[in-house]
């Protein structure tokens, strides 16, 4: 037993280092509510800049950040036009519908996690007193489900320019726009530019221990103000938190290539283990999806073993989502696929 923990569950799990510990204590604070947390006011700021917007708000979480965004752009019995693979869809208990009444109408997601703009027009509501109101369309970069994909500026307008024709916004589920940013080598701005409004997190890749940024212009972010404090998200001397986000914005951006090249080697070992199904050519960014059905191991017993050798595995029926973050090093990746190795070889007979 070597003591060792190779998290690759995903990189929610990252936790705060030194500096980013130091910060926080140290940061300077007031009552954000009376707009009086410096702290605060400096991540908004930086938050939207770095997305190209006029302005930003701290939100609790991804999930948050992403509803106060659709509330903020729709009225009850809008619809939003979403992929049937999107976070928001899938993932956040259908806050849309229950909090904001609004009806969440899917497309597929093609494998790369892109809606195709002729679906997405065609789907966009006429003025028939019939229908609900096209409320906004809302995409995701990079996109969880399809493997974290990245979609392109350009793919990314190409979508806008339908949704703005019609008078329609665009939210962009950017939780890891700054993993898209680096795989392209472009700021997350040139990507945000075609949309509306972005939510991005501090609290995953960038290595904070909580919190995200929904960026807009002002008006949009003064109205989602409100609906932030209607969700109970308001906080007061969150400058401790925003301290970390400074952080996470300022220093943690770059390194998130390791963790993209990390990704890599790991699809490229477990395609060498016999029966694991990968495409390594598909792994853009820090996530990597695998099948396991081929091995004739059952995906709980290959969870169970790994994780004996310290390897945090989360999978379903058949297949895992593994997640590269700041908690997993190369060498962790190499002993990772060790015991993925070993865990499928062992005989499903042999128990767990
Ligand atoms: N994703 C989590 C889980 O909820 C699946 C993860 O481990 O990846 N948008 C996207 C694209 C996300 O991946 C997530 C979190 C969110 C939004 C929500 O963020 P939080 O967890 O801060 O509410």
């Amino acid at each position: 037993m070597t003591g060792r923990v190779v998290e690759l569950r995903s990189d929610t799990f990252t936790r705060p280092g030194p500096a980013m510990r130091r910060a926080m204590a140290e940061a300077e604070v007031g009552d954000d509510v009376w707009d009086e947390d410096p702290t605060v006011d400096r991540l908004e700021a930086l938050a939207a800049t770095v997305t190209g917007k006029e302005a930003a708000l701290f939100v609790t979480s991804g999930t948050q950040g992403n509803l106060v965004g659709l509330l903020s752009h729709t009225r009850r019995g809008d619809e939003i036009i979403l992929g049937d693979r999107s976070h928001i869809f899938v993932n956040e208990t259908a806050g849309a519908s229950v909090v904001g009444g609004l009806q969440l109408r899917t497309l597929p997601n093609r494998e790369d996690g892109r809606l195709r703009p002729d679906e997405v027009a065609a789907a966009i509501r006429d003025r028939d007193q019939h229908h609900p109101r096209t409320g906004a369309v809302a995409i995701e970069n990079t996109h969880n489900a399809c493997g974290g994909a990245v979609l392109r500026p350009e793919e990314i307008a190409d979508v806008a320019g339908v949704a703005h024709a019609a008078g329609v916004p665009v939210h962009l589920d950017g939780a890891r726009i700054f993993n898209a940013a680096v795989a392209l080598g472009v700021p997350a701005a040139e990507i945000a530019a075609p949309v509306d409004s972005i939510t991005f997190c501090l609290s995953k890749g960038l290595g904070a221990p909580v919190g995200s940024l929904l960026c807009g212009c002002s008006d949009y972010i003064a109205q989602a103000r409100r609906y932030r404090k209607m969700l109970g998200g308001a906080m007061r001397q969150s400058g401790i938190l925003a301290a970390a986000g400074l952080v996470a914005l300022e220093q943690n951006v770059n390194r998130l290539a390791e963790d993209h090249a990390n990704a890599s080697l790991l699809a490229e070992g477990l395609s060498r283990i016999p029966g694991v199904e990968v495409d390594p050519g598909r792994v853009e960014t820090n996530i990597v999806f695998f099948d396991v059905a081929g091995t004739g191991v059952p995906a709980q017993a290959i969870v169970e073993r790994a994780s004996r050798a310290g390897v945090r595995l989360a999978g379903g029926a058949t297949s895992f989502r593994a997640v590269t973050s700041s908690e997993v090093t190369r060498d962790d990746i190499l002993h990772a696929l060790n015991a993925i190795d070993a865990a499928v070889r062992q005989p499903a007979t042999a128990g767990v």
